[in-house]
């Protein structure tokens, strides 16, 4: 017998949206198929000693070949939508800073395919536009340091929108510029791998712009579909009680979402971060009008949520704690902030050393929707690695189905107190390659084993899928 359950069921919202994502470099491989060339991903992957254990995406996780078998399990475990990331070196692989070139129709099919027999499966598509995977001739002119990189942007971005639009929703213009510029260009342990402090400053600026005139294609193109944006905030916090420690907050709260938050919703760019970082840079790479071109209508802001950020004074007198999660550099990812450290916390990490605190989840949608009210909040990734291992063609994966819970249910305390998050994404449907980590971190529900392709549904996909079909936290999960 079942037993009785320790307290009512706890629902989601009606048309609740529930998907898993990924990102094309992540799980496509084949990347040297049907026209596409290389991204600055290829580049720096195959650069000894970038990624872990010298892996690459060369292959992956095989999506582009597999994308069928993968969309019938989507189906199997019952998910309602499925956010992917086009690869633009597909699209347009011989663009240059000067022109976007030709369009790759290859490049297109395998996408509008994709969309087809996701819409056939029954699945939602959400279109990511750019998760990291640069054609690599533009970071040869510069990359995003360079503002042609932003219009060459917009011009793509308008071709994917005017292929896919009468069948996607949603088009995500970025995800996670504080990724693609901060650790980019300042730490160095994403590609372009460059540890120029300033150039972040400038990529900051030019992925900023990058948003608005994709926004603005996107509209265009695609009048019926909603204009997303995915940055991944922070809930920046300290345990110290000085000025100094508020302060530290202060920085890194302005360096990690204000920086983004303010000149896509507001039209402004922080003054405080300005000051901040004058020392590296005088900001002269924003010119007249760019604050109105970036500034456009946002129909839904994407949030990726994985771990608490917590800061304080740093003094100098001791070695500084640089526990911020963001991989190992010599160069930090918070320009111009000597300053600031990060302390180890205590108890439980994920397999990348996170620590894991769902209050964030809850605190970082409250205070958006208290700053900007009436905005739409998706969460577009959500999830954690741990070291799984397949036993008798079974994942066990408790502190995995754990974390996910914990998390849902934080993004249910947000709902209830008011915020409109409409759905909600987790990171990520396969195992994949996990960036400077190469295939060595396992953020999967779908365990992939990478000799043989093949795919092992995890319990935690289990338990999600039971989620998803009752678009509530089962009774035994909601206290
Ligand atoms: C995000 N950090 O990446 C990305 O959107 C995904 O592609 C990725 O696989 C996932 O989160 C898990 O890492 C991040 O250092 C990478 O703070 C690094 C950081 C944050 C997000």
């Amino acid at each position: 017998t079942t037993p009785a359950p320790s307290a009512a069921e706890r629902t989601f919202p009606p048309g609740f949206v529930w998907g898993t994502a990924t990102a094309s470099y992540q799980v496509e491989g084949a990347v040297a198929e049907d026209g596409r060339t290389p991204s600055i991903w290829d580049t720096f992957s195959h650069t000894p000693g970038r990624v872990v254990a010298g892996d690459t995406g060369d292959v992956a996780d095989d999506h582009y070949h597999r994308f069928r078998e993968d969309i019938a399990l989507m189906k199997r475990l019952g998910m309602a939508s499925y956010r992917f990331s086009v690869a633009w070196p597909r699209i347009t692989p011989q663009v240059s800073a000067d022109e976007l070139g030709p369009v790759n129709p290859a490049g297109l099919a395998f996408y509008s395919t994709l969309v087809d027999e996701l819409i056939a499966a029954g699945i939602e598509p959400a279109v990511t536009l750019y998760h990291w995977d640069l054609p690599q001739a533009l970071e040869d002119a510069g990359g995003w340091t360079a503002r042609t990189t932003a219009e060459r942007f917009a011009e793509y971005a308008e071709v994917v929108a005017g292929a896919l639009g009468d069948r996607v929703r949603t088009f995500i213009t970025l995800n996670e510029p504080w990724c693609s510029a901060y650790l980019g260009y300042a730490s160095g342990v994403h590609a372009p791998g460059r540890t120029e402090p300033a150039s972040a400053l400038a990529a900051v600026h030019h992925l900023n712009l990058a948003h608005g005139l994709g926004a603005a294609a996107v509209r265009r193109a695609a009048p019926g579909a909603r204009v997303a944006l995915t940055l991944n905030l922070a809930w920046v916090r300290t345990e110290g009680t000085s000025e100094a420690d508020a302060d530290a907050v202060r920085r890194v709260d302005g360096l990690q979402n204000r920086v983004f938050l303010d000149p896509v919703l507001r039209g402004t760019y922080p003054a405080d971060v300005q000051a901040d970082t004058s020392s590296v840079t005088d900001w002269s790479f924003v010119r007249e009008g760019d604050l109105a071109l970036i500034h456009q209508p946002l129909d839904v802001l994407g949030v990726n949520y994985y771990s608490p950020t917590v800061v304080r004074a740093w003094d100098g007198s001791a070695p500084r704690a640089e526990n911020d999660g963001h991989g190992n550099s010599a160069h930090s990812p918070w320009v111009a902030s000597t300053d600031v450290e990060f302390p180890e916390l205590p108890g439980e990490k994920t397999a990348m050393g996170w620590s894991i605190d769902p209050r964030g989840m809850t605190e970082l949608l409250l205070r958006i929707h208290r700053e900007h009210p009436g905005l739409e909040l998706l969460v577009t990734e959500n999830g954690a690695a741990y070291d799984d291992v397949v036993v008798a063609g079974q994942v066990h994966d408790v502190e995995r189905t754990r974390y996910l819970r914990d998390h849902l249910a934080a993004v249910l305390d947000a709902v209830e107190a008011g915020a409109p998050v409409t759905g909600y994404y987790l990171w990520s449907f396969l195992d994949n390659f996990e960036w400077g980590y190469g295939f060595s971190k396992r953020f999967g529900v779908v365990h992939v084993d990478y000799a043989t392709q093949e795919r092992t549904v995890k319990d935690s996909a289990l338990w999600y899928a039971d989620v998803v079909s009752r678009n509530a936290l089962p009774a035994a999960d909601a206290d």
